[in-house]
């Protein structure tokens, strides 16, 4: 005898599940044409013509000079790490996704937490000078949730200190600044186009770097650093983004657009909803004059009627599967806590938010009515 569901059957239960995200698709018809030319030329990987149209066709889009693609943002990370030679340590926020911190130690660089700005959750720069030691090399900030960090405070230190920048910028697709994207700051900038990203390539990720020497380095260290047929330079990695991925991304930059203002539509509506709900802190611009509107992570503190993890629950209970992005904090997971940095101590400011966090859903495809039914669960607790 087979257990009875509480629900009608298990089409019903997908059906009302909502995630945290879902990933924008264009028409399936429309991707077969590059299919057939991929199928027909047999260049399925390597460089081939979609790659080199997707890294022109995104520096147009982004406003920025080089770019390289990659097959996602975590190989992006480690390889810009080695693009620049950084070794020793490097000080990093414990407030992101583990893949910040696991390039480090992919590079048997030793990551040095450092507290967060209680407002935009990015790395505080004021706490940066006081770890920096004679061993740290550079900064790896994440403009989390796609606002952008004090870039100007941060590259004064960097300055000061003679010390690389590299940008975690995996949440940063489209974000631009007074000054331009927010992808030009820092020695490098790297994104992520992950199926969960607000621009993806199913998997992807790129460099993006100010000259054409230095895309020239990361383009042979993603290609296990070879210069030619016979000439291999650096013990580089296989990071080469497939022509099928490449080529998905063309197709997807017809659509972005749409997709970002769809999502700003869907931020305006929770912010409208959940202004005066007593206990519930929607996180705020950090200055930028173009969001994209990557995540809607909203702050749970004492006033309101339930805890965070309640809360969690709660959704979980009625199939909304919100995030705590990011619980646990980077530094908690066990090959980082033993760091002296990682003690909670050291991080008031990131263990607190790391303990009020939801990321509520967003994405193109919410109905005006699923973003009801998510608030009114805040609102009747
Ligand atoms: N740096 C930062 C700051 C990052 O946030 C990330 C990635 C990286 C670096 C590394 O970049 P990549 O190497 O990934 O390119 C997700 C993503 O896997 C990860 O890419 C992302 N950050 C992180 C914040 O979130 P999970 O474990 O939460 O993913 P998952 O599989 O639970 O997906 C979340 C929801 O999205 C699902 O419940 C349903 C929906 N979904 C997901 C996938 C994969 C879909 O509808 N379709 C899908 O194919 O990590």
């Amino acid at each position: 005898m087979t257990a009875s569901l509480p629900f009608a059957s298990v089409a019903e239960l997908v059906d009302e599940r909502l995630y945290v995200t879902q990933p924008h698709l264009p028409p399936l018809n429309e991707f077969l044409p590059y299919l057939e030319e991929i199928w027909s030329s047999k260049v399925l990987t390597n460089g081939g013509p979609f790659h080199q149209q997707l890294e022109k066709a995104l520096c147009d889009y982004l406003g920025v000079k080089y770019l390289s693609l990659f097959a996602n943002g975590t190989l992006a990370l480690v390889t810009a790490l080695q693009a620049h030679r950084i070794t020793g340590e490097v000080i990093t926020t414990p407030y992101s996704f583990v893949a910040t911190a696991h390039s480090l130690l992919w590079n048997g660089i030793k990551p040095v937490f450092v507290d967060i700005d209680p407002k935009t959750l990015n790395l505080d720069p004021k706490r940066i000078e006081e770890a920096i030691t004679p061993q740290t090399t550079a900064i790896m900030p994440v403009h989390c949730y796609g606002h952008p960090c004090d870039v100007e405070a941060i590259q004064k230190i960097a300055d000061n200190y003679n010390l690389k920048v590299i940008y975690d910028a995996a949440h940063a697709f489209g974000v631009q600044t007074a000054a331009g994207s927010v992808l030009q700051h820092g020695d490098l900038s790297v994104l992520s186009f992950h199926a969960t990203k607000v621009f993806n390539t199913f998997e992807g990720g790129a460099i993006v770097c100010p000259d054409a020497k230095t895309k020239q380095r990361i383009d042979h260290l993603k290609n296990f650093g070879f210069v030619d047929e016979v000439t291999v330079v650096a013990p580089g990695i296989n990071g080469k983004m497939s022509e099928v991925n490449a080529a998905f991304g063309l197709l997807q930059l017809q659509y972005i657009d749409g997709a970002l203002a769809a999502r700003k539509r869907i931020d305006a509506i929770y912010r409208d909803m959940l202004d005066g709900v007593p206990g519930i802190r929607c996180v705020e611009d950090a200055g930028e004059t173009a969001a994209n509107f990557s995540y809607f992570p909203i702050l749970v503190d004492s006033a309101f009627p339930l805890t965070r993890d309640e809360l969690y629950q709660k959704f979980r209970d009625h199939e909304i599967m919100v995030r705590r992005y990011f619980y646990p904090l980077i530094s908690d997971f066990p090959m980082y806590r033993g760091l002296p940095s990682a003690h909670r101590g050291n991080l008031p400011v990131a263990s607190q938010a790391s303990s009020s966090v939801l990321c509520l859903p967003i994405y193109p495809g919410l109905s005006d009515a699923n973003i009801g039914r998510i608030v009114d669960i805040i609102k009747g607790c």
